[in-house]
């Protein structure tokens, strides 16, 4: 389209006698770049008309096209004079080029800093990290009093955004305070990663893998039992304290800065006038809950019939360490208990892979194949030299996953994983998780240091899953030699649904309402003697579930979950999880799919690679609708594309459900 208009406007340019408006104050840059759109526009016209004899049809017939596209000249000349710079915005263009580059070396030592603590926890590593903290601080809070001021209101979008970047800060002046913040950082975190739970025989057990085992594996209500209060018990209360002081301080730096609270910094990500965030996150939930609910009746039926009535009421809230996973986000690992059609074939592929002896590299490669056959990049060699796949037994690590961007510069790629890999499907899963943050860093290594990063944060949790979303269709499983027999009856498919379902749907409640506490906590709504109250609360109205032990506000369940200590803002997930399926959808199309959504495998379509790729290069240059729009074709965040993946399922369920009560008040 835009080529197409821009070749009218030649016509007028070279043939019909007019003097073409040319607009005058634009910089020397931008004149060069309009006389080469003039050129280009030439040639063009060139080939299309006169080449073809039709050197007569210049005057006449042109003036006239001129004419009616003279509106649209105009229209172009006036963006080019908004895009025209002025003396200071060419000198504010040279301060953002300094600034970027700056900005990379400090991200490169802050993410080495990180690292190696992250992979090595000792009080050395932690200082350090402490210290580069201190020093970005200060270098930010430099520069964004510069950066204040330039007068920025007639620069350029792009300019204005740069600028807009730097200047919204919750960083706090003073430095002791700083100083505070960083170590309570650092030792929150520690608490979760070392945090370990003995056992009367002496045995001491960790999270990763022990802990997480257990309530993934045992079917013994009392040891889950154990299980899950033993980790709460172990890491949480030592965090308490500490946590209320974190908030204190993140307030007090967000208020310095003329904002209410840390909360509204944290959902500025999604650039959206405050309220508006929740308020989208509130209308997509009300969208899925019908389904979340026929969902959690029949789990909750099949869990009664498991454990007894007397465990698991069939009409009340479930307790939450029944669900395979320690913190009730995912409930795939209890597919045994609740599978509907146990006699189909299996479609699990945990067993297999360790039957063809996967190891943790033999997962990263498989992952890394999947990227490349749409054509993506494969990891550089230094993401193998460098990365860290699986425990170390030497040291203290941080076991949850995590992607790096180390910052270099494109032709010196560093970018690296580090996960305590396990050989199963879930695992598998979550490798191709975190390479999707690896494939969102290199396609857009090229921007601005500013804009290396995701459109927002849900964006970039939604690449790998969004390509998992293949990997795990059973004709792909199948492909790959983890699954030798492929139902093909509506019963393996609601098998293959419910398990999907267990991982995505019964997910959301969780992902809205870790951000719906700590926004509470940060406004003071949820104050600290009601952490623990406030926390419950929202697990029992949004999850259906409660403790299965009583529990008092002296806990702080919340510590027991990776992002609380850790600090990372968690609605980027149920974002995630809603876009991923219309990333998938938007792919198949591309790819051609014909038939069911949650069929479709986009493996080795080079259509479906270059539409994402041409959203992860954007980076984080653009407002996020604005990628939506260039892989969707639409603006907003979406649950059609879920609920249509889900149909066949929600229609089995309300089948299934048709005598029980739904929902947990
Ligand atoms: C989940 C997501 C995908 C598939 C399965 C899943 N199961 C559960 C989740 C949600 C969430 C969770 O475990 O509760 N997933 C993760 O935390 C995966 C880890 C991460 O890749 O998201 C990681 C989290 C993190 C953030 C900041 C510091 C340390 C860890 N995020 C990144 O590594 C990352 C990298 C670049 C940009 C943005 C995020
Ligand atoms: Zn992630």
């Amino acid at each position: 389209m835009w080529k197409f208009w821009l070749c009218f406007g030649a016509v007028f340019l070279s043939c019909s006698g007019y003097t073409w408006p040319l607009p005058d104050q634009l910089s020397a840059a931008q004149q060069r770049e309009l006389k080469e759109l003039q050129q280009d526009v030439e040639t063009e016209i060139e080939e299309l008309c006169c080449q073809n004899e039709l050197k007569r049809c210049c005057v006449e017939k042109k003036k006239s096209l001129a004419q009616r596209n003279m509106e649209e000249w105009e229209g172009l000349i006036d963006s080019l004079k908004e895009l025209k710079s002025t003396p200071d915005e060419e000198e504010a263009i040279k301060w953002l080029e300094e600034y970027n580059e700056e900005l990379r070396q400090r991200n490169v030592r802050n993410a080495e800093a990180n690292w190696a603590q992250a992979t090595n926890i000792t009080d050395e590593n932690a200082a350090k990290v402490v210290e580069v903290t201190l020093e970005v601080t200060k270098w930010s809070l430099k520069k964004m009093e510069e950066a204040k001021k330039f007068d920025t209101s007639g620069f350029s979008d792009d300019v204005k955004r740069q600028f807009k970047m730097i200047t919204t800060s919750g960083s706090l002046s003073d430095e002791d305070k700083q100083r505070q913040l960083a170590e309570i950082g650092t030792e929150l975190e520690k608490i979760y990663s070392t945090g370990t739970v003995c056992q009367a025989d002496g045995t001491c057990l960790k999270l990763d893998p022990d802990l997480e085992g257990i309530i993934a594996k045992s079917r013994d209500y009392d040891r889950l039992t154990w299980a899950w209060l033993s980790w709460r018990d172990a890491v949480g209360p030592p965090m308490k304290d500490k946590y209320a002081q974190w908030v204190a301080l993140l307030n007090e730096g967000a208020q310095e800065n003329g904002f209410a609270d840390k909360g509204v910094l944290w959902r500025g990500a999604y650039e959206m006038p405050d309220g508006k965030l929740e308020e989208m996150v509130d209308a997509v939930w009300e969208q899925v809950k019908p389904l979340y609910t026929q969902l959690h009746a029949y789990v909750r039926r099949k869990l009664s019939e498991k454990y007894g009535a007397d465990k698991v009421s069939t009409t009340g809230h479930i307790p939450a360490h029944l669900f395979g996973n320690m913190w009730a986000q995912q409930w795939n690992n209890i597919y045994d208990i609740v599978v509907p059609f146990p006699d189909q074939p299996e479609i699990d592929v945990s067993d297999t892979m360790v039957e063809q002896g996967y190891d943790a590299l033999r997962m990263f490669k498989t992952a890394e194949e999947f990227f490349k056959s749409i054509g993506l990049r494969p990891m550089p060699q230094t993401f193998w030299d460098k990365s860290m796949l699986t425990r170390p037994d030497d040291r203290e690590v941080v076991c949850h996953g995590s992607a790096w961007d180390f910052y270099h510069l494109p032709g010196d790629t560093d970018v690296r994983i580090k996960m305590c890999t396990k050989v199963n499907q879930e695992d598998l899963y979550v490798i191709h998780h975190e390479m999707g943050h690896i494939e969102y860093f290199l396609t857009y290594e090229d921007q601005k240091t500013l804009y290396r990063g995701g459109a927002n944060p849900g964006f970039h949790e939604a690449v790998g899953d969004t390509i998992a979303l293949s990997v795990n269709t059973p004709g792909h499983l199948k492909k790959i030699g983890l699954l030798q027999n492929v139902g093909h009856n509506q019963d393996f498919e609601i098998n293959e649904l419910l398990k999907m379902a267990l991982a995505k749907v019964a997910f959301l409640p969780f992902g809205l309402m870790i951000d719906k506490w700590r926004w509470r906590v940060f406004s003071g709504d949820i104050t600290p003697d009601n952490y623990n109250t406030g926390w419950w609360n929202l697990r029992m109205k949004y999850q259906g579930i409660k403790p299965p032990v009583e529990r008092t506000n002296k806990d702080f369940d919340p510590g027991a979950k990776y992002h609380i200590p850790s600090g990372t803002p968690y609605i980027r997930y149920f974002f995630s999880f809603i876009a991923q399926f219309q990333f998938h959808q938007a792919l198949c199309k591309e790819a051609g799919h014909d038939g069911p959504l949650h069929k479709c495998d986009i493996y080795e379509s080079k259509a479906a690679g270059t539409k994402l790729k041409n959203m992860l290069s954007m980076g984080e240059s653009r407002p996020w609708p604005e990628a939506m729009k260039a892989i969707t074709g639409q603006e907003k965040l979406d649950p059609s594309a879920i609920l249509k993946y889900f149909e066949p399922l929600e229609k089995w369920l309300r089948e299934q459900n048709k005598d029980e009560k739904l929902g947990w008040d």
